[in-house]
């Protein structure tokens, strides 16, 4: 598929910042935007997911949008209200008025950060496992998952919704060897997100092909994803300094790890 113009949200962020160096080599052109200013990047848009005219202007021409931008950890619910469920919605109101035809949300497993965690022979947690939210944080990517569903069902506006894993240059806690997306799979993942036909609203798991996986990576596969990477060969140094994930620890259970039980800790 040819090559596409791309509006990246959250461009100063941890995945916005890797996916600016990585993303263009798939052939794509990145549009940046963001609340803070993009390091090296004077053209990047400086605006708040909730200026609505701003937003409008800056989906205006592009055939796609990679949206990162919003608080990525638990914080008190008027700030995720703000920012990550209104910023949400406004942002699909400028792509909706402005026949932008495609989203790439940046979801979470903490949509589902309550499920238990596979272990020994049990299955992968499939697509269709109920939402399970860990946080407020989690609440706002289910909602996000949901204004996605309405937007194609209403709309025909489409979204693939990725419930990212742990996307970092290196998985760096046991629970990171079965959730981590490095970041080259990251940006194959949203490239095969970019670009396959027909998508509707998608949902997938985001990581790579790590041996002690614990989701169902099918979804993301049909789309022509391939991961490269396995965080196996970080597993022997972590597991010797943490200790194997304790089933009885709440906070080491379940999906989302320690979501589960933090307070909100977002500085904002
Ligand atoms: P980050 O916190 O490093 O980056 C988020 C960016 O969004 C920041 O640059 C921030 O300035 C910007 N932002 C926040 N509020 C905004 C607003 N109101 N208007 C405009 N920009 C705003 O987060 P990270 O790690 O880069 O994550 C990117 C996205 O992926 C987030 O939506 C996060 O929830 C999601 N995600 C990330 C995971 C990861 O492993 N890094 C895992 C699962 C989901
Ligand atoms: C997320 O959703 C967060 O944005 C990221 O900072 C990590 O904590 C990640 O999940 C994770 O579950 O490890």
């Amino acid at each position: 598929p040819a090559p596409r113009t791309v509006l990246l949200t959250g461009a100063a962020g941890t995945v916005g910042t890797l996916m600016r160096e990585l993303l263009p080599a798939h052939g794509h052109t990145l549009r940046l935007f963001d609340l803070l200013p993009v390091e090296g990047e004077p053209d990047a848009i400086t605006a708040d997911l909730a200026d609505r005219e701003a937003l409008r202007e800056a989906v205006r021409g592009v055939d796609a949008i990679v949206h990162l931008a919003g608080i990525s950890l638990e914080a008190p619910f008027e700030k995720i209200l703000r920012a990550n469920i209104e910023g949400t919605y406004n942002l699909y109101e400028a792509a909706r008025e402005e026949g932008v035809g495609r989203i790439v949300f940046a979801s979470s497993n903490h949509a589902v950060g309550f499920t238990p965690a596979p272990r020994g022979d049990d299955p992968l947690i499939p697509l269709d496992t109920p939402r399970r939210p860990d946080t407020f944080y989690g609440l706002s990517k289910s909602f996000g998952e949901d204004l996605a569903q309405l937007y194609w069902d209403k709309h025909g506006l489409e979204t693939v919704s990725v419930r990212i894993g742990s996307c970092f240059p290196e998985p760096t806690s046991v629970r990171m060897l079965s959730v981590w997306m490095s970041p080259a799979d990251g940006a194959r993942l949203f490239h095969a997100a970019l670009t396959a036909e027909h998508v509707g609203h998608t949902v997938v798991y985001g990581s790579s092909a790590n041996t002690r996986l614990w989701w169902d990576l099918s979804s993301a596969r049909a789309l022509g994803y391939e991961p490269q990477d396995d965080s196996e060969p970080y597993a022997e140094k972590l597991i010797a300094e943490q200790g194997e994930l304790d089933p009885a620890n709440i906070a080491q259970a379940c999906l989302g790890g320690h979501f589960v039980s933090d307070p909100p800790i977002w500085p904002y």
